[in-house]
């Protein structure tokens, strides 16, 4: 008689189930599984690990972070032995250090792809989430901790017409493996942010024409992207642990510090003299030239004039130079791009800017793209169009916690959150990089790495003493609330009107600041706190 086969995929009761398989679910079932010793299981909608960087193809896409910055910290082993080949690293490099990731421990038997969750319930009599896939399985789990990712919900705006189209088009977050070839095609390209202006140069190179659709103008300042020597490597890896404690140190996660000088500490002179110095360095720490960029205007304005004057220097055609230049928030109040040669694009023969904030889309048509006062025939456009942020990837799921009630409902008016990490009603739910936490303001794996040994030790507290429930009480969610908001109110972010941040790009979406502003450091300060006072709180039972 041939035996039973109880293989992986018979399995259907965990300890805990682990949504995504990207840079945060890869760590938390490592540190559930082979340090915890729980039985845990990864559930991944793709067919491979990554998230954002298995999804994110589109040509130039890369990563804003310093290469040496953006990796795991928990593994002193893996830290030395990856090298990323660039200061900031590609997408394909990106995804080739995630799957060595996922191989080095041995992550893949415990993760099912191709597996998009639909619902998960909270059994209350049982005290297990039960988690249902498209296909219709159902898994169940004591603990559901969502890896989802704050920008994987694609956003891909309601323009009429779009079916008509017989062309192809085609959302930057969601772009085919295949890839997609520009060559002889008239481009149209919709959105200016990180991902637009990152795109751009590079579809432009290959295209026969490229049309960008710009809605608001953006900054951006120079990446000054640039191979790594083994020597540089070197010099890295010697450091490691001091770089890590310089990113745990500072508000936004990165390997720099920001200047401890105001604007108005400087002359005039030597301001423009430190500007020029920070724009020739290149990269995201051009905001940390001085400390009160983000938080006074008048000094702000001083950096925005900088850019604007580098924006017209740059483009040769005064109009162009003019509409890119034309930026109507705070510079860094959205989130930062920066770019390889992208106001430098816009000199090329084949790029031309459209200003559909004047005249906006009215629709798509059968040839392409049609504004209040022109029509641009297109055979390919590409929706750089971003995401519907933090929430959307939760939401797309039916969450339903105590007594049935469902996140969505619990959300109406925006995310309701303790720490951005538990929600009250949902127990036992634990949100990495949740609204409500540090997450997209910060270098992600230095935001991620906390998240996950937060809730790892949260666990491991919770089996050493008997609990069985663990939840964040509404009174908590009320007063971290109110903290996420001064947080943001302290500073020029809530300025920027259209931006992500505020939900403000999905029609519909409840205006409320998500991330919390108050710098990861302090955020990481509070949660150990937290932890300490015994998951103050939290409401935890037995
Ligand atoms: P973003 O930053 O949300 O940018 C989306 C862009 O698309 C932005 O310029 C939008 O203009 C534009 N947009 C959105 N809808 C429309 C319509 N209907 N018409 C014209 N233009 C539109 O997304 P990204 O993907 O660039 O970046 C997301 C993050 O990924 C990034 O910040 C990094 O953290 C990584 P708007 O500003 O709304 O007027």
């Amino acid at each position: 008689m041939r035996p039973i086969r109880r293989d992986h995929a018979a399995k259907t009761s965990y300890d805990a189930i682990v949504i995504g398989a990207g840079f945060s679910g890869l760590y938390q079932l490592h540190s559930l599984r082979d340090r915890l010793g729980l039985s845990a299981v990864v559930l991944e909608a793709a067919d491979g690990v990554g998230g954002t960087w298995y999804w994110n193809r589109y040509p130039g896409a890369r990563c804003d972070s310093e290469s040496y910055t953006y990796s795991y910290s928990f593994s002193p082993e893996l830290e030395q032995e990856w090298e990323w080949s660039e200061r900031y690293p590609e997408q394909p490099e990106i995804l080739r250090y995630l799957n060595h990731v996922a191989d080095r421990f041995d992550l893949r038997r415990d993760i099912r792809f191709g597996t998009r969750v639909v619902s998960a319930a909270y059994d209350q009599a049982a005290n297990r989430w039960l988690v249902t896939t498209q296909d219709g399985a159902v898994l169940t789990a004591k603990f559901l901790i969502t890896a989802v990712g704050c920008l994987s919900s694609a956003n891909v705006p309601d323009i009429p017409g779009l079916a008509d189209f017989t062309g192809t088009w085609i959302h930057t977050g969601n772009w085919p493996h295949e890839g997609v070839d520009f060559a002889g095609k008239r481009v149209g390209l919709i959105g200016t942010g990180s991902t637009g202006i990152q795109a751009a140069p590079v579809i432009a190179a290959a295209a026969a024409q490229l049309t960008v659709f710009q809605r608001t103008a953006n900054y951006s300042v120079p990446a000054r992207n640039a191979p790594m020597s083994r020597e540089e490597w070197r010099g890295i890896k010697a450091n490691y642990a001091e770089h890590r404690r310089t990113m745990r140190s500072t508000p936004n996660g990165h390997g720099f510090t920001i200047a401890d000088r105001s604007v108005f500490d400087v002359t005039p002179g030597e301001r423009a003299a430190i500007y020029e110095a920070a724009w020739e360095k290149g990269g995201l720490q051009f905001r940390a030239a001085f400390r009160d960029l983000l938080v006074d205007k008048a000094a702000n304005d001083t950096a925005a004039e900088f850019i604007k004057a580098k924006i017209r220097e740059i483009v040769k055609d005064p109009a162009t130079a003019a509409m890119l230049a034309d930026i109507d928030h705070p510079y860094a109040a959205k989130r930062p791009p920066i770019d390889t040669d992208y106001f430098e694009t816009f000199n090329r023969g084949n790029v031309t800017l459209v200003d559909v904030r004047a005249a906006p889309i009215a629709r798509i048509t059968a040839a392409g793209v049609r504004t209040e006062d022109a029509e641009y025939p297109l055979d390919i456009i590409v929706f750089a169009t971003g995401f519907d942020a933090m929430t959307g990837p939760l939401l797309a799921m039916d969450i339903r916690g105590r007594d049935g009630a469902s996140l969505r409902e619990a959300w109406r008016g925006g995310p309701w959150s303790y720490l951005g990490l538990g929600v009250p009603g949902f127990p036992n739910l634990f949100t990495i990089t949740g609204p409500g936490s540090p997450s997209v303001l910060c270098n992600m794996p230095v935001a991620i790495e906390q998240h996950v040994d937060w809730i790892s030790a949260c666990i491991a507290h919770m089996r050493a003493t008997g609990l069985e429930t663990v939840e964040a009480t509404p009174e908590a969610a009320d007063r971290w609330g109110e903290q996420v908001n001064a947080a943001a109110a302290a500073t020029l972010l809530p300025q920027a009107s259209s931006s992500w941040y505020l939900g403000a790009n999905v029609p519909g979406k409840p205006r409320v600041f998500m991330p919390y502003a108050g710098g990861m450091a302090r955020y990481r300060t509070i949660c150990e706190e937290v932890a300490a006072e015994g998951y103050r709180g939290m409401a935890l039972g037995r």
